[in-house]
């Protein structure tokens, strides 16, 4: 295929509620769509990277960057024509996953739509739907976190996972499952502790969690094996695992007993491909994390969480989890059982609607080879 065209978006989304992790709090997401053109055919992909380098190093500035002067002129000058050979070829570079991601997922749609089929099939996906989740993030009051949880069971929902700090994780997870004690649920910590902690995270195993999901900071597996060889609940890494390499390591050291996969921390999909692999004949589950997406962004993360060794709920809700109005149609529904269909159309399966994309976006600009 002969890529024609590339455009990069900023756009930015409000939230319906807020979104609190140990980082902080934000309102609504700034983010970049990556639009490859070929053949009267459009692919996107999603840079999840945010305004500010708090969950990574990397920014939408950053990421702009790299993909205007570095990804999008590679693939024009040495006539790459799809995800694999971008893939292949990004590796020079260091670092910049997400960059990587976006253009890479905008490649892979492109791919499956001139082949006709979904994305899912591509891959080599075994799932028609995949099992959703919500991430709950932290609140002003206790009574108000309990307020939405309850919320979200009654639409349907049947695993919850709540973001924890120090000051807001012993005491929240005594209130959940004091309020709902068979209900499936796990914590996230973003990386807001230390090894100094080990005694208070232990203390964890008292509630029944699925998971305890990256306690300490993305390079320390080696306290993260400590920890877990003390604990019960498994540790589940995400930040930490950057590569199937990270991956591999974090297993072989013991620092977790599940990963979580974000095809835009680890750089496209070939990488998180390998990551699952890896995962499946080591016998460790692995699902698919979250970036609050938009659509297309959530469309990428059905078809990836439909590979067989994604064995646990995601973090992929339904678009009004998100978003007042998501960027595509059709929008993503929570079916019966807590289950997300994954879209059987050509590609991502899902199409951005054009006026509001417009409305949605800050810049763009558009490079031809
Ligand atoms: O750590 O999983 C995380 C959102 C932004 C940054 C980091 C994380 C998250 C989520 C959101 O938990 C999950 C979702 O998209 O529903
Ligand atoms: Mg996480």
């Amino acid at each position: 295929m002969k890529i024609e065209r590339i455009k990069l978006s900023l756009l930015e989304l409000d939230y319906v509620h807020f979104f609190e992790t140990s980082f902080g709090r934000e309102y609504g997401r700034t983010f970049i769509i990556v639009t490859a053109a070929a053949d009267g055919q459009r692919g996107y992909g999603e840079v999840v990277a945010s305004a500010a380098p708090l969950y990574s190093a990397e920014t939408t500035t950053t990421a702009w960057h790299v993909l205007k002067d570095f990804f999008i002129p590679m693939v024009f000058a040495e006539k790459i024509g799809g995800p694999e050979g971008f893939a292949k070829a990004a590796r020079r570079f260091r670092g910049h996953p997400m960059a990587k991601a976006g253009l890479e997922l905008a490649l892979w749609d492109l791919e499956a739509k001139s082949a006709g089929v979904p994305l899912a099939q591509l891959y080599g996906g075994t799932k028609t739907e995949i099992e959703a989740g919500v991430s709950c993030g932290i609140e002003d009051s206790l009574a108000e976190l309990l307020d939405r949880i309850a919320a979200f069971l009654a639409e349907g929902y049947r695993r919850i996972k709540i973001k924890i700090k120090p000051g807001w994780d012993i005491e929240a997870c005594a209130a959940v499952r004091g309020r709902f004690p068979e209900l499936a649920l796990q914590v996230d910590a973003n990386g807001a502790y230390t090894i100094a902690d080990k005694e208070r995270l232990k203390k964890l195993d008292v509630f029944g969690l699925k998971m305890v999901e990256q306690p300490f900071a993305p390079y320390d597996l080696w306290d993260h094996a400590r920890l877990q060889g003390e604990m019960r609940t498994p540790i589940c890494l995400d930040e930490s695992i950057v590569s199937e390499t990270s991956a591999r390591q974090a297993l072989e050291m013991k620092s977790g007993r599940i990963i979580n996969i974000k095809v835009g921390r680890v750089g496209g999909m070939v990488e998180a491909r390998k990551i699952h692999d890896t995962c499946q004949a080591s016998g460790i589950p692995v699902w698919c994390g979250g970036m609050l997406e938009s659509g297309i962004g959530r469309a990428h993360n059905l078809h990836i969480a439909s590979l067989p060794n994604f064995r646990l709920p995601n973090d992929l809700s339904a678009s009004n989890r998100y978003w007042k109005q998501d960027l595509v149609e059709p929008e993503i529904v929570l079916e019966k059982g807590s289950l997300i269909r994954v879209p059987t159309g050509p590609g991502i399966g899902v199409t951005p609607v054009e006026e509001r994309m417009r409305k949605a976006t800050l810049r763009s600009e558009v490079f031809t080879g």
